[in-house]
């Protein structure tokens, strides 16, 4: 594998463009502010993205979470919705793609990602278990916490520095595993949390080689590993891309190969999957499947629709299809590649290797002057709002919320502000307005100050907290 920068890594493309493998046949208008509206606006949410309003959004980079662009195919598929409260015909369709792609025998629909989160950790979690993780996800890590378990990370140290190369930063340490397995046994682990393309680490990817390890491991130990499977299509490029012996296998192959090393998944549609809202659970255990299959129908809904509508069943069952085609990932980190290489061209502090979802930046040296208790990457993220409309995230310390037992701010490593690609939704031309206002924001950063915080909700503050400018 030869050394990778953000220039080598793109060059599997050649010549050639990474140009969208679709034509646009429906556009939505989008809305210019002026300054003074977003000033107004973003004192109103509290200098909190998550608060505004979208109409008082130009380019929404909050989320590539339900914020595809559907197909014609799905579109056509929606109107093919059998809304029978139960054996709605759009379930064994999608029951059919999950096990078709993902390879897994049994399946739930869920209204989302963390309603298959809650599922999975209350069947799978006794109280005072440790649930090791390559790196947390917000929800995920509060299910498991609600479930009674302890979330230890076990991802591999590079993951949590911005600037390491490394090609496979979602790897698992099997060090820090085994570490954990001898000094607490193999019964006080619940399960391993395996999480394809880490959200936290900047959308980085766990190679096959790291997962057949962990398997080999986890066999040794009695040990189920529960794969978040929302990025993994994604993560299945970068194998193909990076893994020596994978550059002729296709997405869909990489992807069965994978989930094929675990015992089941948990699945926020809204990203991979390509629609705008769904989720599902799987796995291969049936003793396991019938108590999910009862608790589904406490939480979500019947276990043939799992709060969902038969018309996004059917949606997703397309999507799943469209999802995994070589032609479709390869564009889509294409362009979220384009932007990364803008802003390191400008010497923009970002995480590298460029991610599959989104561009971090590094809010720690993008403002080395502003202290993380005074929250650089959401003051960045207010900053970029300010100056063209664009709507970012923060993922630092507000996200990484409080430890339960000490009360006090967990201060992760990574302080970053995510500009999140929603699928075929935006194009080329907005990547470089995106990139020039970072640059603009970027030319005035020693004048910017940070944010205090002036409201803290319980769970999951980033979504509601409010701030105020020091
Ligand atoms: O937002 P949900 O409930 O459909 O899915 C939760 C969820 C689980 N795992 C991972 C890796 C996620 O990224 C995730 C949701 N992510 C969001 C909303 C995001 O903006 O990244």
């Amino acid at each position: 594998m030869s050394e990778l920068t953000p220039k080598t890594m793109g060059q599997q493309f050649g010549r050639r463009s990474w140009a969208e493998p679709w034509k646009i046949k429906m556009v939505e208008p989008l809305t210019v502010t002026s300054r003074e509206q977003r000033e107004r606006a973003l004192t109103e949410a509290g200098y909190n993205t998550f608060l505004l309003r979208s109409e008082d959004v130009y380019i929404d980079l909050l989320t590539d979470s339900g914020t595809n662009a559907m197909s014609d195919r799905q579109w056509a598929g929606i109107m093919l919705g059998d809304e029978a409260y139960a054996g709605s015909r759009n379930f064994y369709h999608l029951e059919e793609a999950v096990q078709t792609y993902y390879g897994y025998k049994y399946m739930v629909p869920t209204h989302q990602g963390r309603g298959a989160e809650h599922l999975i950790s209350q069947v799978a979690i006794k109280h005072g278990q440790y649930v090791p993780g390559n790196m947390y996800f917000t929800t995920t890590r509060l299910h498991q916490e609600l479930a009674g378990g302890i979330f230890v990370d076990v991802i591999i140290d590079e993951a949590h520095d911005a600037t390491s190369l490394h090609p496979f930063k979602g790897n698992i340490d099997l060090d820090k595993l085994k570490a954990l397995i001898k000094r607490e046994g193999a019964g006080r682990i619940a399960y391993v949390s395996l999480a394809g393309t880490v959200n936290m680490a900047g959308g980085q990817p766990v190679s096959l080689a790291n997962v057949k390890a962990l398997r080999a491991l986890c066999d040794q130990h009695g040990l189920k590993i529960y794969l978040d499977a929302t990025r993994m299509m994604e993560n299945a490029f970068f194998i193909q891309e990076r893994e020596a012996g994978y550059a002729d296998h296709s997405i869909a192959a990489i992807l069965k190969e994978f989930c094929g090393y675990t015992d089941g998944a948990w699945m926020s549609a809204k990203k991979d999957n390509l629609v705008n809202i769904g989720g599902w659970l799987a796995v291969n255990d049936s003793d396991l499947f019938e108590e999910i299959r009862n608790l589904v129908v406490v939480y979500e809904g019947l276990h043939t629709y799992g709060g969902l509508a038969g018309r996004d069943m059917e949606a997703m069952a397309i999507g799943i299809a469209e999802g995994v085609q070589d032609a479709h990932i390869r564009s889509r980190i294409g362009q979220v590649r384009y932007l990364g290489e803008l802003l390191t061209d400008w010497g923009i502090p970002i995480v590298l290797p460029i991610g599959g979802h989104a561009i971090f930046l590094d809010a720690r040296r993008f403002y080395p002057h502003i202290p993380q208790s005074e929250f650089p990457a959401q003051t960045l993220a207010a900053e970029l709002y300010l100056d063209s409309g664009i709507r970012s995230m923060e993922r630092g310390v507000v996200s990484a919320g409080r430890d339960p037992e000490t009360g006090d701010h967990h201060y992760p490593k990574l302080e970053l502000t995510r500009l999140t690609i929603p699928r075929r939704v935006y194009t080329q031309a907005h990547m470089d307005v995106v990139a020039e206002s970072v640059k603009a924001v970027y030319d005035v950063r020693a004048q910017t100050r940070g944010l205090k915080m002036v409201f803290e909700p319980k769970y999951l503050r980033f979504f509601q907290a409010r701030f105020e400018r020091l």
